[in-house]
């Protein structure tokens, strides 16, 4: 990838990571380590794989991506506001009453979502449903699927991907984002999963697994993944919850923490300010 390229990719996950952590600050709470530790495929996605048209979101050929692991919507959010599906501003009505912004995706309200989401396990059989009706229709559009380590506890995510494998469906990523935690603590020792890479490949996946917090192996591997026709497709997204916050990565819990406190405003508040040094010496270093 050119240096130009990177760049562009990381100004967009920059962005994306102060517009989730203000939008929080903001609403006073909500699911911030997840949403954290899906930025840089996010960017990936939007800055460049993901085929869109912020102008034309029903877009016929568009790629479709099921953001399963729903609570990550404002990571979501924030990315559709800067690729100008809607305006920033709305980013801060999140979860208020009669928002277009849900706390979890809803395809009825937001501009660019396409599915709902928010029960865990339940994504991955929408995305296995989407991708095999875009294929039974001639469409070349990919399906984009994100999972959450802790939602992999769902059987139903496993019954899916038994299927997406024996229809060696080719149209369809899954990503798995290994931020190692779920909602209370740490994922093996609540239910261990083991070898996601042997389990998946076991399944009948081609499956990569690379650094999720860096956005040309994200790209790298989504790139190498569609060169790989008549294989089901899965990248584990190697990840850290609440990613590029020193202080939200330590947090004993970072799930969905209340910021209620002057010193949890005050820490939120230095994120933001040192987000926004880092998208300013991005666009410096871009234009
Ligand atoms: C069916 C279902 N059960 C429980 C929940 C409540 N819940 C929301 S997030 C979460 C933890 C998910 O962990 P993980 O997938 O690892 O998400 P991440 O750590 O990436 O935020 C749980 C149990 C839910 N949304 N859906």
């Amino acid at each position: 990838m050119e240096e130009k390229e990177q760049k562009e990719l990381e100004l967009l996950a920059a962005k994306v990571r102060r517009d989730v952590v203000e939008m929080l600050l903001h609403r006073g709470y909500g699911h911030l380590g997840g949403s954290l530790s899906i930025v840089e495929v996010m960017a990936v996605l939007y800055g460049k794989q993901l085929k869109h048209d912020p102008k034309n979101p029903k877009w016929e050929d568009r790629d479709r991506l099921v953001l399963s692991k729903g609570h990550a919507g404002p990571a979501w959010y924030s990315v559709l506001a800067e690729r100008g599906f809607f305006d920033r501003d709305m980013l801060f009505t999140l979860n208020d009453g009669g928002t277009n912004l849900p706390s979890h995706p809803d395809r009825t309200k937001t501009p660019g979502v396409d599915m709902t989401t928010g029960s865990l396990g339940q994504g991955c059989s929408t995305a296995a449903g989407i991708a095999t009706a875009l294929a039974k229709k001639g469409s070349d559009a990919y399906t984009y699927l994100i999972v959450g380590d802790g939602e992999l506890n769902e059987g139903q995510c496993w019954e899916a991907f038994q299927y997406i494998a024996n229809y060696k469906m080719d149209n369809l990523i899954v990503f798995i984002d290994d931020n190692k935690r779920q909602l209370d603590g740490w994922t093996k020792d609540i239910m261990n999963p083991f070898d996601y890479v042997a389990k998946m490949q076991s399944f009948g996946f081609y499956t990569q697994k690379v650094n999720g917090q860096d956005v040309v192996a994200v790209d790298a591997a989504i790139t190498e993944a569609k060169q790989h026709k008549g294989e089901a497709l899965c990248i584990i997204l190697d990840t850290v919850k609440g990613a590029g916050v020193k202080a939200f990565e330590e947090m004993e819990s970072n799930h969905a923490p209340k910021f209620n406190t002057p010193e949890l405003k005050k820490t939120a508040q230095d994120a933001v300010d040192a987000l926004n040094e880092q998208v300013k010496k991005l666009e410096e270093e871009v234009a």
